[in-house]
């Protein structure tokens, strides 16, 4: 029994077109951070440090992948569950060194050729991060704002050569690469001189961002976080540090739905920053009492952050990336359960009588803009998304592929 018919008729009768919605779906690409694969280790070394990074990848579900051979097939087995055509978003840390010991800050595209080329063959475009952290320069807690001059010196070194492995990404590819900057500088106690390391951090980004790069083959992007683990006092790349570094450099703002107060949410932030930066990189994530990093799911903020992408008219100028880690699930589960839980929130967005909704708010009709909204909840998303899955030959039952897979090759990784 096809529920489509009968849910295309019902949109049409509330002004909303199903097929332009399949469409937007369709032309809509969610950045799948390889993170999620292996708990953010990377294939530097044999395991990856993340104390004092302020990250913190909690579980021990077996199977993780161990070589970019196995995230790869990971991510494939990830990605033909899910519908529409997406990108990578790939960690520095995950170069691959063929047994070399190459300095961050000497990375090139030679280190990432792989991946380029497998994305390429997968129809994935990329995006592309500077890894500031698990690095014994990094172990002090300070990066770009260290009082050290050669530990600046080093990452400045790398985000440089990140930015021209971005571009080249981005070139291959035919399609813009987004090279975000995290960094996760802070301290755990009340630090003396809270300005010092932002004057820091401001000088050394400017010299990062020094070279000019074409925005068709590469867009900077830059993050912002309130605390982390080891950093519950004082982050120097705070919101309102990078919110004046990017309007008055021009860069794009990067918003992770974990990096503000714990009741705090971002969607009513996107209208406020696109009126003054040129874009927007979304970290969509689900922060559960801290910056937990759960897997996302179609709740409440995430589908208020894609009703602001798609009121506002947003979507041409944001990039949707996603920014979790549970290490307690199987892997391949928590990027499918995560990326298509924001495809469904789009969707959710993208079915809202939004002609009807204005003209009850211009109208001053408050009562029937609240109904419509309320109303809207109930209509038959789930006959659109089954649609749009069938187009996209994603198979309905992906758990059992993923039990499947579970059984014949992630238990076999000892
Ligand atoms: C950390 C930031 C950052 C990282 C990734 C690995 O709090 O959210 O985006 O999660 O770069
Ligand atoms: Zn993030």
């Amino acid at each position: 029994m096809n529920a489509y018919p009968l849910a295309k008729e019902t949109y049409a009768s509330i002004g909303v077109d199903t097929e332009e919605v399949i469409k937007c779906l369709a032309s809509t690409p969610i950045s799948l951070h390889c993170w999620q694969g292996d708990d953010v280790g990377g294939f530097e070394k044999a395991e990856a440090d993340l104390a004092g990074s302020g990250l913190a990848a909690t579980g021990n579900h077996p199977g993780k992948a161990r070589t970019p051979e196995e995230l790869r097939q990971d991510l494939e087995k990830a990605l033909s569950l899910i519908p529409g055509s997406h990108r990578l978003n790939l960690h520095a840390c995950y170069a691959e060194l063929g047994g070399r010991k190459t300095e961050r800050s000497d990375y090139g595209v030679a280190e990432f050729q792989g991946w380029i080329d497998w994305a390429k063959a997968q129809g994935l475009g990329m995006d592309f991060n500077p890894s500031f952290f698990a690095h014994p320069k990094a172990s002090s807690g300070y990066t770009l704002s260290s009082p050290d001059q050669g530990i600046r010196d080093y990452w400045i070194e790398h985000g440089k050569a990140c930015r021209r492995i971005g571009a080249e990404i981005g070139r291959q590819l035919g399609s813009a690469c987004v090279t975000n900057v995290w960094i996760p500088d802070g301290s755990k106690d009340l630090p003396a001189d809270r300005k010092g390391p932002r004057e820091r951090l401001e000088a050394s980004l400017d010299a990062i961002f020094v070279e000019k790069i074409d925005p068709a083959i590469n867009l900077d992007a830059v993050e912002c976080k309130l605390f982390g683990i080891g950093s519950e006092s004082y982050v120097v790349g705070s919101h309102e540090f990078y919110l004046g570094y990017a309007v008055t450099r021009q860069k794009l703002i990067c918003l992770d739905a974990g990096h503000f107060h714990p009741t705090e949410q971002i969607a009513d932030k996107i209208s406020s920053v696109l009126q003054f930066v040129p874009g927007l990189l979304l970290h969509v994530s689900r922060g559960v009492r801290w910056d937990s990093d759960h897997v996302v799911l179609l709740d409440d903020p995430t589908i208020a952050i894609m009703e602001e992408l798609v009121r506002g008219d947003f979507l041409g100028r944001t990039h949707i990336g996603l920014d979790f880690f549970d290490a307690s699930i199987n892997r391949i589960a928590a990027w499918v359960i995560g990326t298509r839980s924001a495809q469904k929130a789009l969707l959710h967005a993208l079915l809202q009588p939004l002609d009807k909704l204005r003209a009850a708010e211009n109208s001053g009709a408050l009562w029937e803009r609240l109904a419509l909204m309320e109303e809207s909840k109930t209509l038959p998303v789930g006959a659109v998304w089954q649609e749009f899955c069938h187009r996209q030959e994603v198979p309905t039952d992906w758990m059992g592929e993923v039990r499947s897979y579970e059984r014949d090759v992630l238990l076999k990784r000892s």
